[in-house]
């Protein structure tokens, strides 16, 4: 009687854990439960496309990704970070659009997800990765000569601090795209380990307007005017002072974040009446409305 209950403890026992397992998906062998069902036995670098911007889940293995000749690319890329410190990529791999438009991407689809195995995530609007991007050669010069369009990749091969494409050695899969505009920060969107990408309906919305302070008005001669913004480390503030429109290509109003070097973040020290207009850009979101800030000089 005694030994029944013992195992009957042990059983129910081993059972809980069982469920626990399989609650907390920490049984060892399905580290990996949210990437699908694995058809062909490797494991490493495979991807699942899901959501509902796309006809129907699809999840492939990395060899399978290998084997579509029709759309491996090999490029380099260049990129600047939050630092921010210019640097050069290469990376082997598939273009994202031709994954997206197989997985049979919707009309309706607005908001792209690329999630990674360790739980790091970047949002993107359908456009950002949509839309042309650039290799910028003399990215070290500060110049946007020689540039050349870049496709978004998915890269089973690549290395940081370099152009040349035979140093590219295999990893897990990394999403690579080009710039827009020598201070787009891209490195924080280069997710390593991607397991998962979710295409969604979800309208992306739009990033909120620069604030200014002083905000427009009569100023002294040689007043230091300073831009905001809410989410300001994870976008770009782009201004102009020459009553242009300001875009990719405009001067950087924080190339750095507050945690790496702040003091790089300056105001805009004001001599004569001037029109700084601003336009916040950054993944995840459309572009704010363009804000404009008059100050007439006393
Ligand atoms: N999976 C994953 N990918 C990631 C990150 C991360 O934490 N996890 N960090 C990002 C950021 S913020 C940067 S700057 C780049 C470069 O990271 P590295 O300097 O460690 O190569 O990787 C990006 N990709
Ligand atoms: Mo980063």
């Amino acid at each position: 009687m005694n030994r029944h209950m013992g195992l009957t403890r042990v059983l129910l026992v081993m059972v809980m854990f069982a469920g626990l397992s399989l609650l907390t998906g920490c049984h060892p062998q399905n580290a990996n439960t949210d990437q699908g069902t694995d058809k062909t036995g490797s494991t490493p670098g495979y991807l699942t496309i899901t959501g509902t911007g796309v006809r129907q889940q699809t999840s492939y293995t990395l060899e399978e990704l290998k084997n579509m000749d029709e759309a491996l690319v090999g490029e380099s890329y260049s990129a600047v970070n939050n630092w921010p410190a210019p640097k050069f990529y290469v990376g082997k791999g598939i273009r994202l659009d031709y994954l997206l438009s197989k997985a049979g991407i919707e009309d309706g689809a607005q908001t792209i997800i690329v999630r990674a195995g360790d739980g790091y995530n970047i949002t993107f609007t359908r456009q950002q990765l949509e839309e042309e991007r650039f290799c910028y050669p003399n990215l070290l010069k500060g110049s946007e000569e020689g540039a050349r369009e870049v496709p978004a990749i998915l890269a089973w091969e690549y290395r940081e601090g370099t152009s040349d494409l035979n140093k590219a050695v295999s990893g897990s899969l990394c999403l690579l795209l080009g710039q827009k505009g020598l201070n787009d920060a891209v490195t924080s969107a280069y997710v390593k380990n991607v397991v998962r990408i979710e295409v969604l309906d979800n309208p992306p919305g739009q990033w909120d307007a620069v604030q200014a302070e002083p905000a427009s008005g009569t100023i002294k001669g040689g007043a230091d005017i300073s831009l905001s913004h809410p989410d300001q480390d994870r976008v770009k503030i782009y201004y102009t002072l020459d009553g242009s429109t300001p875009d990719e290509h405009s001067p950087v109003y924080n190339p750095s974040t507050s945690y790496f070097q702040p003091e790089l973040i300056k105001p805009i020290r004001i001599d004569k009446s001037v029109t700084i207009k601003t336009i916040v850009i950054g993944f995840g979101k459309n572009n704010s409305p363009v804000a404009a800030f008059e100050y007439d000089v006393e």
